[in-house]
């Protein structure tokens, strides 16, 4: 008994609150800059929270950045890319830091997400540079996130809740 107690404990107060673990969208509405933009393509069309709208440079390098406004831990990045066809080269900044380049050869036409996964650095300002892309520079949208883990007690509520939901079904 005592022995499942402990091991009750543990789950709960060490292995629970990483389940819990909530990915938050931080970066909605956020104000964007950019190097350029064409006609009405703005920058700010990359944090208005759908990939039917896009910022779009005239050349076939650049770059944007989000201000979130205040320091946030950052877990990850998504940047929703668009070439006619071939590749696309994309550079991760956090606050003039870099974290990390990607290169992914993207169908034409086609939305391609490029996800960085972000080992939880602090930051404001969130900038992606982009270079070598097959045709001009076209994001769709500009995530990023954050993980908030909630209190032990919260997850201890959460799971309670799902507990007695099983159990309560189970009596129907
Ligand atoms: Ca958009």
């Amino acid at each position: 008994m005592i022995k499942l107690l402990l091991l009750l404990f543990s789950l709960v107060f060490f292995n629970i609150p990483d389940i819990c673990a909530l990915q938050i969208l931080v970066s909605g509405g956020k104000p964007v800059t950019a190097n350029n933009y064409y006609s009405t393509y703005e920058p700010s069309y990359l944090t208005d929270g759908t990939v039917n709208t896009c910022w779009l440079n005239p050349s076939y390098s650049g770059w944007a950045t989000v201000d979130l406004q205040q320091p946030v831990k950052i877990s990850q990045v998504t940047f929703y890319d668009l070439v006619s066809s071939g590749s696309s080269t994309l550079s991760l900044y956090i606050d003039n830091n870099f974290i990390e380049t990607k290169t992914l050869s993207l169908s034409g036409g086609v939305i391609t997400p490029f996800i960085f996964d972000v080992p939880d650095i602090t930051g404001q300002y969130v900038k992606m540079n982009i270079t070598n892309s097959a045709s001009w520079v076209e994001g769709h949208e500009f995530e990023i996130y954050s993980t908030t883990v909630p209190e032990p007690a919260t997850c201890i509520m959460f799971f309670l809740g799902i507990f007695l939901n099983f159990i309560r079904k189970k009596g129907e």
